[in-house]
């Protein structure tokens, strides 16, 4: 295993930035093209500014068994159409390897689904500590006013698969239903276009 020497890592709540970070991670709509249900509004938002959906801020170590990635996420509130903004969503490559997210400022969901597309949603919330099993996909959404800021921690050898979701999507997405998040069962096929 690489050496890697012990060392403080500072999350700035107000900003959610990881310091130091030696990766930046910016996402913006354009990045997700197809991955929200409502195809027009995607596009016309893309067309009008294009936003930042997320960002996220991670301190690399060797991705190798025995050590963790730390990163935090930064989700800006929004909707396409009546989906809140959310990230792209991946299995982990090495598929056993699960991950812990910690709240730390705003509302949000995960959006958890087995291999064989069953989809289910914990809270993401200051203090709460959402637990993603080994071999779940999963995705976040921010269902605030606010950003929704999160950190993350995860085995070194995880990697993404994001192809996956790219392909087939989740069975499942938050919508603003009756002014409420609500986790909306989709068509098996309703995945990416
Ligand atoms: C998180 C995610 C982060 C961004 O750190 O990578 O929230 O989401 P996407 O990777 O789906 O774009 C994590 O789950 N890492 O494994
Ligand atoms: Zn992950």
């Amino acid at each position: 295993m690489s050496a890697i020497q012990p060392l403080n890592l500072i999350v700035d709540i107000a900003s959610g930035r990881l310091e130091p970070a030696t990766t930046v991670v910016t996402r913006r709509l354009s990045d997700m093209r197809g991955m929200y249900a409502d195809a027009a509004a995607e596009a016309a938002l893309i067309e009008r500014d294009d936003s930042v959906v997320y960002k996220v801020f991670q301190y690399d170590v060797p991705e190798e068994t025995g050590q963790l990635f730390v990163c935090t996420t930064v989700l800006e509130p929004g909707r396409v159409g009546d989906e809140y903004f959310m990230t792209k969503g991946h299995y982990h490559r090495v598929r056993d390897r699960a991950e812990v997210y910690y709240g730390l400022r705003g509302e949000g969901q995960v959006v958890l689904m087995t291999e064989d597309g069953r989809c289910s949603s914990v809270e993401l919330r200051p203090g709460a500590v959402a637990y993603v099993p080994p071999c779940y996909a999963h995705r976040t959404v921010n269902t605030g006013t606010g950003e929704l800021v999160f950190l993350a921690v995860y085995p070194g050898d995880a990697g993404h698969d994001y192809e996956s979701i790219e392909r087939s999507g989740f069975s499942a997405r938050v919508l603003e239903y009756n002014g409420s998040p609500t986790l909306v069962e989709q068509e098996p096929s309703g995945g990416s276009r």
